[in-house]
């Protein structure tokens, strides 16, 4: 009895350190050293009635933060990425440790892709500016980058993502399964992308993925977008 109760406060504090480390460490995005949950920036009904306000909390407060905490577990058994940021991490798949390539591919893209999507999330924006040049010049108008994207969102088997990308500012359509991102080629840069797992719309949309891509046009942060292609010039 003794013996379990010592062994259980032992086990307790092994964990509690650990979350301290997870807490104080590198900032999200920027070191490998316990990556963070990013705050979502804004209420979770503010989507409404896109994308609902309970999955968003479960997509936030859930998926992303397994994604972070399967990352973090296997960062602390590599020191050698210590410092090494989450970008140079998944441009360089290939360099890694073999045996955290995987993980850092599935969960360390898990968290850049919702990192990433969060922000591209707002109500009320509009495309303006070399964004919205470079998509007349690229795909004809705006009606055609719309279906273009649309179908690739849908042609995605399984989970995924679609994404609208820049390479050296020609803008591109394509999807990628899993966690996967264009990051990962090296040479295109997202400018927006949208989470097509069953898990960003399931409660809401059931199997009708078509119906929440539709919705997205009305949540897609176009300001974000513009910020994303003129980074990418
Ligand atoms: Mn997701």
């Amino acid at each position: 009895m003794e013996t379990n109760r010592r062994t259980f406060i032992r086990t307790s504090a092994v964990l509690g350190s650990g979350l301290i480390w997870y807490r104080t460490g590198a900032l999200s995005l920027t070191g490998s050293q316990g990556f963070e949950l990013p705050s979502l920036g804004f209420a979770f009904d503010a989507l409404e009635p896109y994308i609902d306000a309970q999955t968003m909390q479960i997509h936030h407060d859930k998926h992303h933060l397994a994604y972070i905490n399967k990352l973090n577990e296997a960062l602390v058994s590599e020191p050698s990425l210590n410092g090494k940021s989450l970008n140079d991490m998944l441009m360089h798949l290939p360099d890694l440790p073999e045996k955290v390539r995987t993980i850092v591919r599935n969960h360390g893209g898990g968290h850049w892709n919702h990192s990433f999507f969060w922000k591209l999330l707002r109500t009320g924006t509009h495309a303006q500016g070399k964004l919205n040049e470079a998509i007349v010049r690229d795909f004809g108008s705006m009606e055609n980058l719309m279906t273009t994207f649309e179908k690739s969102a849908l042609g995605q088997f399984g989970s995924g993502w679609a994404w609208l990308v820049s390479d050296k500012g020609k803008l591109l359509v394509r999807s990628t399964p899993n966690q996967d991102n264009p990051l990962m080629d090296g040479v295109q840069v997202p400018v927006f992308g949208i989470d097509v797992w069953e898990h960003a719309y399931y409660l809401k949309y059931q199997n009708r993925r078509g119906d929440y891509v539709k919705a997205f046009w009305n949540v897609l942060n176009w300001d974000e977008a513009e910020k994303n292609y003129l980074g990418s010039l």
